[in-house]
């Protein structure tokens, strides 16, 4: 026989047992990761590394409530093979075709692989990139735009994606979701080519520069796209094209929405954003507010963007169960590419800070890059940290993190330096490794650096950029001349021997 149970002992119980379960869930459910990786923003681009002319205040925010890093580097001082070893955390180098990724590339991280957000998916996170993605996508044959687009991040460790294919200047100019081009029409497809045009009767740039809203300055003058040249040639897609001006804010929304599904469990969101990689067309709310032109404005909008995480995360109560990183796939360029002012206006701002170089670089300012750390009521806020760290070590940081051991042959190159992350310690790196464009090695260890003879240019003409390519070996001691100013190898051999030697077995995974 069935006891009548009251209907307030009914309530009380039901309550009692609900109120558990939720302390519980939160007691025991791993912390989720959001990591925004932002496009070309140099050491210097951030108001809380102490050289910039504009203003971030959420990025500074964050800094403030959290740590901010001194040195830390990408693994690379360009795009896809940063993104490549940060993903698997090996390095770039070590494979074939991790240089910049062609729009049309296939995807370059083998599905086999075991990556960061494959390894996160064993024990349970839920896992999206959101942004710019820039690793190619699809099989050998390339992807099928008008179909389902497939390898993509989804076969390698994503349950959700909304990317940006490659970059903003390069066609085609969609976004895909998971395995499709958003809004596409099919009776209207897509045809993606990087060899010639597709229909010698289409306006590109170079013929065409009356229908342009941003000249370019050098490449990016093939098919127009929002009043703007791009790198390659596409025709149809027109009811998927992008408007550039809404890239943060529809990175933001859709953040917004995955957050907001994802809450009761476990996440891992990493969010790309495309600032402040050219072209540089922020929303009107931005454009023409710092000053600095377009480069300056879409600062303004990158910080924006981090505010609107932060708020998306607190809204849903998630701040204290949130380790929020923050940092660049590179350094720093002015011109790469469109006539937007960003030379002209740069005035007093130094986007590498005191570094040498920049984007593409051997020289510092190349990887040297804007790291911040906060997770509230975990890590201590306003602290900095000196400790020499490389992005390539976030792989096994994170699994860490997540209570994860890395299994032997995955992420070769990361170790973890979980106690740095969470800036328990300020030990550094045993040696740390930089690669420039052209794959020049260089290396650090301690008040050292040493970047290997190579026969490549010295000087970016395009960006006028310092390579920092020698065909003589250089030593710089960086304690001393953090600018690298003074090439003292010829003054100690041995130690030049001794990193070459150091940098050869690293090549060889000894
Ligand atoms: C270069 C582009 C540059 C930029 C870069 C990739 C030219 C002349 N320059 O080849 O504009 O797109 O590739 O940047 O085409 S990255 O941050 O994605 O690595
Ligand atoms: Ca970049």
């Amino acid at each position: 026989m069935i006891k009548k149970i009251s209907p307030l002992i009914l309530l009380i119980v039901l309550f009692s047992s609900c109120t558990s379960v939720n302390s519980q869930k939160s007691k025991t459910q791993k912390p989720n990761i959001v990591l925004i990786y932002t496009d070309d923003v140099g050491y210097g681009d951030v108001s809380c590394y102490g050289t910039s002319a504009i203003e971030t205040p959420n990025i500074d925010r964050l800094a403030k409530n959290g740590v901010r890093f001194t040195n830390v580097h990408a693994t690379s001082a360009t795009c896809t093979p940063s993104r490549f070893s940060l993903l698997t955390g090996k390095y770039a180098w070590r494979k074939e075709g991790t240089g910049i990724a062609p729009g049309d590339a296939s995807l370059i991280i083998p599905v086999a692989t075991t990556t960061l957000p494959g390894m996160l998916q064993k024990v349970g996170y839920n896992t999206a990139v959101i942004g710019k993605w820039h690793l190619g996508l699809g099989d050998e044959k390339g992807a099928d735009w008008n179909g389902k687009i497939t390898p993509g991040p989804l076969e390698i460790g994503f349950n959700y994606s909304y990317l940006i294919p490659a970059t903003g200047d390069r066609v085609p100019c969609v976004f895909v979701e998971n395995h499709e081009v958003v809004n596409l029409d099919k009776s209207d497809p897509i045809k993606v080519s990087y060899t010639g045009p597709i229909d010698p009767n289409a306006p590109t740039g170079k013929k065409n520069p009356e229908l342009l809203k941003m000249l370019p300055s050098h490449g990016h003058d093939m098919t127009i796209v929002n009043g703007v040249s791009r790198i390659g040639y596409m025709t149809g897609g027109t009811s998927a094209l992008w408007t550039d001006e809404d890239f943060a804010d529809i990175l933001v929304q859709k953040a917004d929405a995955y957050i907001n599904q994802q809450k009761g469990n476990p996440f891992f969101l990493y969010f790309s954003t495309h600032d402040i990689h050219v072209p540089r067309l922020p929303h009107s709310r931005f454009a023409g507010k710092s000053g600095m032109g377009p480069r300056g404005d879409a600062l303004l909008q990158l910080d924006w963007t981090v505010g609107a995480i932060e708020e998306i995360l607190k809204k849903n109560g998630l701040l204290e169960n949130t380790l929020i990183i923050f940092t660049s796939d590179n350094g720093q360029v002015i011109d790469d590419g469109y006539k937007d002012d960003a030379v002209e206006k740069l005035g007093n701002h130094k986007p590498g800070g005191m570094y040498r170089g920049g984007k593409y670089s051997a020289f510092e300012a190349g990887t040297k890059v804007p790291f911040i750390v906060s997770w509230k009521g975990k890590i201590k806020s306003g602290k900095v940290n000196d400790a020499l760290f490389s992005q390539i070590d976030l792989y096994a940081s994170l699994a860490s993190f997540a209570g994860i051991a890395v299994e032997e042959g995955q992420a070769p190159d990361s170790w973890n330096q979980l106690p740095v992350v969470l800036n328990q310690s300020n030990t550094s790196r045993e040696y740390l490794v930089e690669q420039s464009l052209n794959s020049t090695l260089s290396l650090i260890i301690g008040n050292w650096k040493y970047i290997e003879p190579s026969k490549g240019p010295k000087i970016n003409k395009d960006t006028n950029t310092e390579l920092g390519n020698l065909t003589e070996p250089q030593l710089y001691n960086m304690a001393n001349d953090p600018g690298e100013t003074k090439n003292i190898a010829g003054q100690y051999p041995d130690k030049v021997k001794e990193m070459k030697d150091k940098l050869e077995k690293i090549k060889k995974g000894i």
